[in-house]
Formats: C-alpha cells, structure tokens, sequence
C-alpha cells in the first residue's frame, strides 16, 4: 500500500486544478505547513490554506503583470505535505521532508519540467526544495529575499532551523551556482561578514533588478522568499518581524524583471495567520503568491 504523502487542501487554489502527484511542464503549488523550530510566534502551519481561502476572494489579474489566473492553463494544486507534530521537531521535519523525496521520486524536475511553488510554513522547508533544483540545476541562481540572512550554521540545536536554510543550501552548492540576497537587514556580524566577502548582498533594488535583468532567458532562477522582507508596517503576520523593510512595489518591480527570465521554483514561507487578527497580512501574502504564479507564465505577452 502506497503511504500517503500529500492531504488535499480546504479548498484548492483558484484556478488550479487538482493533482495527486507533480505533474510535468506545469507549475505545482503544493503547501508545507511546517513550524516546528520557528523561535518566537508560531502559527505558520495553517499558512498554505489560509493563503488558498483568501485567493479566491481577491482579483486573478494582475494589473502589473496583465495577466489572470484564469490564462495560467498548466497549473495544479498537489495540497499539503502531511506533516506530524511529535514534539520533536527535527524529526518531524525530517519525516515531512522525506516524504517530499518520495513525492518526487522518479521524476527529473529539469527534464520533466516540473516547477513547484511551495506554501510555507517556515523557511527551512525551503530546504527540501532548494536542494533538490540545486542537483537539478547546476546553473541555478539562487534569489533571497529576507529580513535576514539565514546563514547560521544552526540555531537553538536544530541543524535545519528556519536561521540557517541559506546556509543549508550552501552545502549543496556547485561552482555553477549563485546566490543573491536583498532584503537582509538583521543578523550576527559573522553572516554580514560573510555576505561581503562573497559579495552575496544586493546593495540595493536597483542592483538587486538590474542583476536578474542580466541573466541569460534561459538561466534557471529559484526564489525563496521569506515574507519578513516585507516591512511589519504592511506585513505584520510573520513570526520575526524586522523595521526597516521593504515595501510591495519594490517586489512588483523584481517580478516584473523575473517575468523574462526561467523561473524553475519559488516558496513563500513564515506567514503566521495568528499573528495578525485584522487578516490583512493573508491578504498580501496571497497577492504575492498571485504575482509570482504569473511570473512562472510562458505563454502570452
Ligand atoms: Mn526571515
């Protein structure tokens, strides 16, 4: 008997169409509601279909963009990895991750065209997606967009805590590999040491855009995006706010330049529902989900 590895959403997401296993030369949304070594405010488990509810109530066209949802025709909605709380949460992340292995085992995510958007959760579920583009891609360009730099070699015991995914990642890296960071304003002096000497820190939006606009079109590009990048004025449901952020229009202008350019995944992860009652953060996460599920759009203008 197969062991069920995904459970189907509340609702599946507006326009996507229903799937039991990754489908080939489509985007698959699928959700990772893992929280076990977030530190300070949890509640980002309940993300994936709390950001599934508010899609269908919001516009599916993007006046920056000018497309819909609705022409997004290879779209499927896989639900959510099945994650247990046992109260050890690297076990718990372990099981959730190997379970994502076994989701994608058999397929050649590069070959088989396979492009996954992934719900957070907390940023170390990144980890299993990241990974897996890094082996399949040993040209990827890694984006992170961030409050922070995630480059602990591990955080409060836990090896693949949501503080050090970027580093994580780092372990996988290839010479053909890249990473740019924007966004970062909060970490120890090691991590901004770090940054500087390998030059992984966009020194501004400017740079951070005019960077993706230089990639070849065929260059595959990954963004993990935590949502704390965005300032807590307007983003307030995460669960390790930082001032000093950035605002939406700063995001449309870097998914109007990955529009062109070959995106192969993305996650968007650390939105805690709980922590903002008034809802208004779900509502911006979801419009960030919305514009990056377009940005992945090959046909059209
Ligand atoms: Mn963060």
């Amino acid at each position: 008997m197969t062991q069920l590895l995904v459970q189907p959403p509340k609702g599946l997401y507006r326009a996507a169409r229903p799937a039991l296993q990754p489908q080939a030369h489509s985007l698959n949304l699928i959700g990772f509601g893992f929280d076990g070594t977030a530190c300070f405010r949890k509640g980002t488990a309940i993300a994936p279909d709390a950001i599934r509810m508010v899609a269908s109530d919001i516009e599916s066209y993007s006046p920056y963009l000018d497309l819909d949802l609705e022409e997004v025709t290879s779209f499927y909605d896989l639900g959510n990895i099945i994650v247990t709380q046992s109260g050890d949460a690297h076990q718990d992340y372990l099981a959730a991750h190997e379970r994502f292995n076994d989701l994608v085992a058999g397929f050649d995510l590069a070959a088989d065209g396979i492009q996954f958007l992934a719900l957070g959760g907390e940023h170390s579920i990144s980890y299993s997606f990241i990974s897996k583009y890094l082996h399949a891609f040993p040209d990827l360009v890694l984006l992170h967009l961030d409050a922070h730099a995630d480059l602990r070699d591990e955080y409060q015991g836990y090896h693949y805590s949501h503080a050090s995914i970027i580093r994580r990642c780092l372990d996988y890296f290839g010479p053909g590999h890249q990473l740019l960071q924007y966004g970062i304003r909060s970490g120890t002096r090691d991590e901004y040491a770090w940054m500087r000497a390998k030059q992984t820190l966009a020194p501004s939006l400017d740079a951070f855009v005019a960077f993706i606009e230089g990639l070849p079109a065929d260059r595959p590009v990954y963004l993990t995006l935590d949502l704390d990048y965005f300032d807590p004025a307007y983003l307030p449901g995460t669960g390790t706010p930082e001032p000093g952020g950035e605002d939406f229009a700063s995001f449309v202008r870097i998914i109007q330049a990955l529009r062109h350019k070959n995106m192969v995944g993305a996650d968007v992860v650390e939105l805690s529902p709980p922590v903002d009652v008034s809802g208004n953060s779900d509502v911006f996460a979801t419009k960030v989900v919305r514009e990056l599920i377009l940005t992945f759009h090959r046909g059209g203008a």
